[in-house]
């Protein structure tokens, strides 16, 4: 039996020449280095080739091209202010129904309380999500954020998924954008990227059909970038979804980019099928999570970052995937609860030290970021922000 044909590349002239025996590769990887953008049918194919170290080569390409050696990271605390949910999602193990016995709902000094606890390390972000509680008045969540600004005014407030806002500004009885403008008004800076599941309806109806659907998410965050707040964007994979889908859900994303230039991180999500109504579905396999980093960074050529979030994929996975295209690994995080209910293994939180390892290790070089991805530098137990 004769070897498989290696077939190279020399249009490429990065640090080794390109190789691969997926002859499919071949156009993806010319327009790549050409630095031209990758079609559905292009995105398919990188799913579907067997050369997953080709693939991961061209990511890490467009990576270094980007970002040279450096790895963000950043120091921040998760607040999940209640676990109360009118939604039921198939995906999730962390909402509960109004009633059930394992409810929790934060009191604000609860959660001022929880925002200063666990870390002795001054944290820069907090990332606050949560259900969609069916009774929770608007002004609870505006005064969260209100008193989280007074007691930490230098901490950036992520607030609340275009899932969440859409919900909230229903509840108070406004506009999309007159919410987003209280939120603003009370304090909110950013938003993260959770909710955007998979967009295709489809699909959504399986996992979470009582959500906002795939249009509603993608025009609400359009809104927020209008107003000036900077986004994330998830995808949620490894589960019913297809090749296709998961492809679909990159290219609409792309196309809001194109509009906006709001989105600054692209964070696939593998799904954790333990306590959820999906616990049949197999957990991700390493080998999809390096696939997707690596897709995504190659689809997405609008997004500045593509982030390995460690909690999801584990440290290791997540330390592996900065050479298959991730320049970003998230936070200390200090306490998870939406994957851990959902059986996930990782620590609850990291230290910066560890973070900072697992970057190095890596052969990469570790950046301490703030939300909007300017650098930190660090004082004793203070921090501040580059202009
Ligand atoms: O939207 C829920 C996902 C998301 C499960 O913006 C699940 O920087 C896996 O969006 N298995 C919330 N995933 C988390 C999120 C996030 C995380 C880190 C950083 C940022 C950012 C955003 O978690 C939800 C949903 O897609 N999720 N249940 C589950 N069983």
């Amino acid at each position: 039996m004769s070897a498989a044909p290696i077939f190279t590349s020399t249009a490429l002239k990065p640090r080794h020449s390109f190789q691969t025996d997926d002859r499919n590769l071949l156009p993806i990887a010319e327009k790549v280095q050409a630095g031209e953008r990758l079609s559905f049918e292009d995105g398919v194919t990188l799913f579907r080739s067997g050369d997953i170290l080709a693939v991961g080569w061209l990511a890490n390409l467009v990576r270094e091209r980007l970002h040279g050696d450096l790895t963000y990271f950043n120091v921040n605390r998760h607040i999940n202010p209640t676990n109360v949910c009118v939604a039921s999602c198939r995906l999730c193990a962390f909402g509960r129904k109004k009633g059930e016995a394992d409810t929790y709902t934060m009191a604000l000094e609860e959660a001022f309380e929880t925002a200063a606890s666990g870390y002795t390390e001054a944290v820069t972000e907090f990332h606050i999500v949560g259900g969609l509680h069916p009774d929770l008045p608007f002004e609870y969540f505006m005064d969260l954020v209100r008193g989280l600004k007074q007691r930490f005014p230098k901490v950036h407030i992520k607030a609340f998924t275009m899932v969440e806002i859409a919900f909230l500004a229903k509840r108070g009885k406004m506009t999309i954008p007159e919410a987003l403008q209280q939120m603003k008004d009370a304090g909110v800076d950013s938003m993260p990227g959770g909710g955007a599941e998979i967009f295709a309806d489809r699909i959504r109806h399986i996992i979470c059909d009582h959500k906002i659907d795939g249009g509603e998410w993608l025009d609400t965050a359009r809104l927020a970038h209008q107003m000036g707040f900077r986004s994330n964007a998830t995808m949620l994979y490894g589960h019913v979804e297809a090749d296709e889908d998961r492809v679909d859900h990159m290219m609409r994303l792309r196309a809001v980019q194109d509009e906006t230039g709001g989105f600054q991180t692209f964070i696939p999500l593998s799904f954790h099928p333990d306590h959820t109504a999906l616990s049949h579905i197999p957990k991700s396999t390493g080998m999809l999570d390096l696939r997707q980093i690596a897709v995504g960074r190659l689809m997405l050529d609008n997004f500045p970052h593509i982030k390995s979030y460690w909690q999801m994929v584990t440290p290791q996975m997540a330390q592996i995937s900065l050479r298959f295209g991730a320049d970003d690994v998230d936070g200390t995080v200090i306490e998870e609860k939406i994957y851990h209910d959902a059986g996930a293994t990782t620590p609850q939180g990291m230290r910066r030290a560890d973070l900072v390892r697992l970057i190095t290790e890596a052969g990469r070089i570790p950046f301490e970021r703030d939300t909007l991805y300017r650098a930190i530098t660090r004082t004793e137990d203070t921090f501040t922000v580059s202009a």
